[in-house]
């Protein structure tokens, strides 16, 4: 049985990988804000706040108050010149001096939330800035992400490989995993906004070559979770692309897509919007969405192949 004194704690382990002492300090931050949004999760009423996000989505009170919550311990670093939440409109500036522009889904699944289903938050940390128009999310310093599932994990990168942390017992995140890294191997799949299939013949093509290939579907609509399977077991592929109803496809660029591409790329998988990795998407816009290929790095050059009509 191991004991917290047994793991490296998450502080411990950023001090030892040289991680700069402001951005040190930040992810512990967004380290201690998620612990209170993995309390707010047990303990809030899952009902609906009566508002609507920017893209004009009804809010729940989880919503708010985890968006309030993360806004709060941002603040209170004094490290964030400015964000940007899915949760509400434009970039914030919070400290001047500040060394960092941070971007967050501060909750992640929100249709998941009355299932009891696995949900999360996604950071995207940028040098400070006061307009990410024109920017690349390659641009990105590090990026990180909380699941919130049987236990809550943090992932996050900085450049310096991809790791994985769990809440122990006494409420400090300790070391489940260091090196997260991506084979080149499909064994699962998660095709998202299947929708699409019925407009769009390639995606319709790309999910018979699954099925005929008998890969094992692991979806579940939340997109922290079901990455964070593919990274955990290093394999895998998730797709979500556009549709009629979603024509640039679902997820957003800023808060949700770009950050996992950091970390799916920095442990060795791929990332792409059909055309380009979507470390290398030019941001046009805050809400701007994206259509999403992300894991084994072979996979996500067939699945690019056979979109465009090539295989
Ligand atoms: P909600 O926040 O509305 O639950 O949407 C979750 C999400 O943004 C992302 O987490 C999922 O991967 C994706 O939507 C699911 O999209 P489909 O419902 O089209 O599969």
């Amino acid at each position: 049985m191991y004991t917290s004194t047994t793991r490296a704690s998450l502080n411990s382990h950023l001090y030892d990988a040289g991680v700069s002492h402001d951005l040190r300090h930040l992810i512990n931050d967004i380290a201690r804000a998620g612990k209170y949004v993995h309390n707010a999760i047990r303990t809030t009423d899952l009902g609906l706040a009566g508002s609507a996000n920017t893209f004009g989505e009804d809010q729940l009170k989880l919503d708010v108050l985890s968006n309030t919550i993360i806004k709060e311990h941002l603040n209170e670093s004094h490290l964030v010149h400015s964000f940007a939440s899915e949760e509400e409109p434009g970039m914030a500036c919070l400290q001047k001096e500040g060394m960092y522009t941070v971007v967050y889904d501060p909750l992640d699944g929100s249709s998941l939330v009355d299932a009891n289903l696995a949900i999360g938050s996604i950071f995207g940390i940028y040098k400070k800035c006061d307009d990410m128009m024109g920017m690349k999310p390659r641009e990105q310093v590090a990026a990180l992400y909380l699941v919130y599932g049987p236990r809550t994990i943090l992932v996050y990168c900085c450049g310096k490989g991809v790791h994985a942390f769990f809440l122990n017992e006494v409420g400090e995140f300790v070391e489940l995993q260091r090196n997260l890294s991506m084979r080149d191997e499909v064994k699962t799949y998660a095709p998202g906004n299947l929708r699409a299939v019925a407009d769009t013949p390639a995606y319709a093509k790309m999910m018979e070559i699954w099925l005929k290939e008998k890969l094992t579907l692991r979806y579940s609509g939340g997109m922290v979770p079901d990455i964070h399977h593919m990274l955990i077991k290093g394999a895998g592929i998730f797709t979500n692309i556009g549709g009629s109803k979603y024509p640039q496809g679902k997820l957003r660029l800023l808060f949700e897509a770009g950050p996992f591409a950091y970390i799916m790329e920095a442990a060795g998988g791929g990332s792409s919007d059909g055309t380009q990795s979507i470390l290398d998407v030019v941001i046009h816009d805050m809400d701007q969405r994206t259509p999403v290929i992300i894991g084994a790095k072979k996979e996500v050059l067939r699945v690019k192949r056979v979109l465009a009509g090539e295989e």
